[in-house]
């Protein structure tokens, strides 16, 4: 499917030497034509081979604007499927505007969020879960992150989805052709094969399904709670963990009031650091609520970081902050201020719980501090697994799994196959939806691309 606009849009962030603009479409040779140089005389754009760079001016009227080198694509072999056109200029936001400007008044239009992505969609050069997948990758944050992009680009859920549709399709058909002969009481469809294919899609889906709440994490980063009594330092170790001043630190107690986050990439992995108010007894109305904000954090943390004063009883201080249900292998006890007072006995701490004495203030100690989050929030994952990141594929997914698992049940409680095949329908119309290959309302489209930014 071709539109019969010309989109253009600057691709490139700002900032560096070089930037790049694309133009897309059935138009795009004859209005670069319009606005494009050589440097090579006689010669004519409309000749250009494909995969090729050619080297000129991009003028406006008479006013050279830049010295240039496009890049030549041929539909259908570029990344939209159409005529495309990339344009390398010096990255001055001038330059590019004035291009930009040059290309719209010649006919192109201002792309718009994803466009670029969602034609390469709609012609086919990649499914929908790929076409996700490219906002993922530009967006990702940590080699975990950036792994599970590119294996999804590569077709990784598309793959085995649609080996598992044709399957089930396929029993679907010869289970709807059984209807037609119903008086003749035949079975074209093999009810034990069909019943095998089934639990191989459950497990596929539960794995996928149970893949998100780690997927989730990646992408969000895992959640970290520092915690503790106020005063403790947990704002001086956000800040000494960050190597960054992003929280106020003082010696009043109850200094931080609010929850404060911010991001932290430790061998590879995401983590996302939640500095929290000290807890204690109160009355102050608005530092109660930063109190049960820090529970809260407590609570949704896979990693609580519970730091300890160790002039005073420190196993007092723990179980006032440390639900006595939450499980201690999620848990780091730092004992704080060793630069002060290094004695604190750690051995009246709860067993399972890792302990580290640490100087937030003086920065020591925090290397072995890294290592033990690393160990804990290391998820075993291998790189070529499929794991979920994205909500919207894990909602349909579920869905899917919940289809089968009645097409499951109708098949072994030996319901007619018109109920059995209805479940299934079901579900691959589920995994249609992943593809895109049954998606047409502009709402869901939209609301996949306009997390693009312009110019993808
Ligand atoms: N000597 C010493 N002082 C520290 C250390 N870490 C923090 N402090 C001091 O302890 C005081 C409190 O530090 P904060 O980081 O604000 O403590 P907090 O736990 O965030 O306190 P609240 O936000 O009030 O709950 C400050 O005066 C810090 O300089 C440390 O390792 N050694
Ligand atoms: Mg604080």
């Amino acid at each position: 499917m071709q539109s019969n606009t010309t989109i253009a849009a600057i691709c490139t962030g700002h900032g560096g030497a070089i930037a790049v603009l694309r133009i897309s479409g059935e138009n795009t040779l004859n209005i670069v034509s319009k606005v494009f140089k050589p440097l090579k005389k006689d010669f004519s754009l409309k000749d250009a081979q494909a995969n090729r760079i050619y080297n000129g001016f991009i003028v406006d009227g008479e006013t050279e604007i830049d010295r240039v080198v496009l890049t030549i694509y041929r539909a259908p072999h570029s990344y939209t499927g159409e005529d495309v056109v990339e344009i390398s200029c010096h990255a001055s936001s001038y330059i590019q505007k004035e291009i930009l400007s040059v290309l719209i008044k010649n006919g192109a239009q201002l792309a718009q969020r994803g466009e670029f992505t969602r034609r390469a969609f709609q012609n086919k050069k990649m499914d929908l879960s790929q076409a996700e997948a490219v906002a993922d990758l530009i967006a990702s944050k940590s080699k975990a992150e950036h792994d599970i992009a590119v294996n999804q680009m590569r077709g990784g859920i598309t793959l085995e989805i649609k080996r598992l549709r044709d399957l089930l399709l396929k029993f679907t058909s010869l289970m709807e052709l059984e209807l037609d002969f119903s008086e003749e009481d035949v079975e074209f469809a093999d009810r034990s094969q069909l019943r095998k294919i089934l639990t191989e899609t459950e497990n596929y889906l539960n794995r996928l399904v149970g893949s998100f709440k780690y997927g989730n994490a990646i992408k969000n980063g895992i959640p970290v709670a520092i915690c503790g009594e106020p005063n403790a330092g947990k704002s001086t170790l956000l800040n000494a963990l960050l190597n960054d001043e992003r929280a106020i630190v003082s010696d009043i107690p109850g200094t931080t009031r609010d929850v404060l986050e911010d991001f932290l990439t430790i061998d590879g992995t995401l983590y996302r650091l939640i500095d929290t108010a000290g807890i204690r007894q109160t009355d102050d109305k608005i530092e109660k609520l930063g109190i049960d904000r820090a529970k809260n954090a407590i609570s949704k943390a896979e990693i609580v970081v519970v730091v300890l004063n160790p002039t005073t009883d420190i196993l007092q201080q723990f179980s006032q902050i440390i639900p006595e249900d939450f499980p201690k292998s999620k848990i780091i006890a730092v004992v704080n201020k060793s630069d002060i007072y290094e004695n604190a006995d750690t051995s009246v701490l709860p067993s399972g719980v890792s302990i580290i004495k640490i100087s937030a203030k003086h920065k020591t100690n925090l290397e072995e501090l890294f290592s033990k989050i690393s160990a804990l929030g290391s998820v075993d994952y291998s790189q070529d697994e499929v794991v979920l990141t994205n909500v919207r594929h894990f909602t349909i997914f579920s869905e899917a799994l919940e289809s089968v698992k009645r097409a499951e049940t109708a098949l072994s409680s030996g319901l007619s196959g018109e109920f059995v095949s209805q479940d299934i329908r079901e579900a691959l119309r589920a995994f249609a939806e992943i593809t895109g290959d049954e998606i047409t309302t502009d709402e869901v489209l939209g609301n996949i691309f306009k997390n693009f930014c312009i110019g993808k």
